[in-house]
């Protein structure tokens, strides 16, 4: 057993047991039991505090938390993929390391992803809300109709590996698949998903039957579906985000949504979660999901064995497998 000191780990939400048990064998860790999210008071706390810290999306580490950090700390280990939640550029600066957990939720995000895109247009939480509440009167032949999915374009925005695993679940339920990216993927990768490549988004949008949102959001993905791209859209259309809320301009989607602009929407994320914009909540065509897409316990406990690698070793002194950015000395 070495007698080197081992590095002061602050994890800031709680974590799968295994992988708290672990993080505590490894390094001198420090929990969050009670799964309180901290406040910025306490992130200060936590970078003053840690060599390593391991945040989540709920955690706002920004240049003014940052500017906070002891000189130890060297690497922030994220519990997840999405890194917006971090300045970067302030990390990097400050000579901290960013690792992220990529592709151990690709599948279950996928999964969430296709579960919202037969929810919303065949009406499954809308009917059950409506058994629930014993307003069933009974079957009848012009009761509760939704929209056939088979045969139907959907259009998928941010063909990385969760845009390509939903592809592969749409192609089974007979859906075309088109899509709009940074860049256009290699020949093989197109024909294996019989995949139409459209450089122009505007192109895309107007054309479609289902919109899923599923790219990274980034400060070139900002409210990317913006008032005047949803406009586009057709009025028989439906849109499904289970990426970042921020990529699209949720009060434009609410307004479109009312006046019956667009069809319907399958969200998981929100612009300001967990807020919810209140005149969502009244619309019968949506389904909203509390940022569950990546929620299994499998999942969880494949993105806290990253973690533990990452972490691992970077105290090691070799390069984590994830390393979103190196520290820039
Ligand atoms: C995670 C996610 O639950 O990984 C991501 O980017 O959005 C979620 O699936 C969350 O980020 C964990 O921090």
């Amino acid at each position: 057993m070495s007698t080197r000191k081992k590095p002061i780990v602050v994890v800031t939400r709680k974590l799968p047991e295994p992988i708290e048990t672990r993080m505590m064998e490894l390094f001198d860790t420090r929990l969050n039991a009670d799964d309180q999210p901290l406040t910025q008071g306490q992130l200060i706390e936590a970078v003053r505090q840690a060599d390593v810290l391991v945040p989540t999306v709920t955690d706002h580490i920004d240049g003014a938390v940052l500017a906070h950090a002891n000189p130890n700390l060297r690497l922030i280990a994220s519990f997840g993929t999405g890194v917006d939640h971090i300045d970067l550029a302030s990390a990097r600066q400050r000579g901290i390391t960013v690792t992220n957990t990529p592709g151990v939720l690709t599948e279950d995000t996928a999964d969430m992803t296709m579960a919202l895109i037969l929810a919303v247009p065949r009406r499954i939480t809308e009917g059950e809300r409506t058994l629930r509440e014993g307003n069933w009167k009974g079957w009848s032949p012009t009761w509760m109709l939704g929209h056939r999915i088979w045969g139907k374009r959907l259009g998928i925005i941010g063909m990385g590996r969760i845009g390509q695993a939903v592809a592969r679940r749409a192609r089974a339920f007979g859906l075309s698949i088109h899509y709009h990216n940074r860049n256009r993927l290699p020949g093989a990768v197109e024909q294996e998903l019989e995949a139409t490549y459209w450089e122009s988004l505007d192109q895309m949008l107007a054309r479609m039957d289902i919109i899923s949102v599923n790219c990274p959001h980034t400060p070139a993905t900002y409210h990317l579906l913006s008032a005047r791209r949803l406009e586009l859209l057709q009025a028989h259309s439906y849109i499904v985000n289970t990426a970042r809320g921020e990529i699209l301009d949720e009060n434009a989607l609410t307004r479109m949504l009312r006046r019956k602009q667009i069809a319907g929407a399958g969200l998981d994320v929100f612009e300001h979660e967990p807020a919810v914009n209140p005149k969502l909540l009244e619309l019968p065509n949506v389904v909203l999901l509390p940022h569950m897409g990546s929620a299994t316990i499998e999942g969880r406990i494949d993105m806290g064995e990253k973690v533990l690698i990452n972490i691992k070793t970077f105290v090691d002194g070799h390069t984590p497998p994830d390393r979103v950015h190196a520290g820039m000395f």
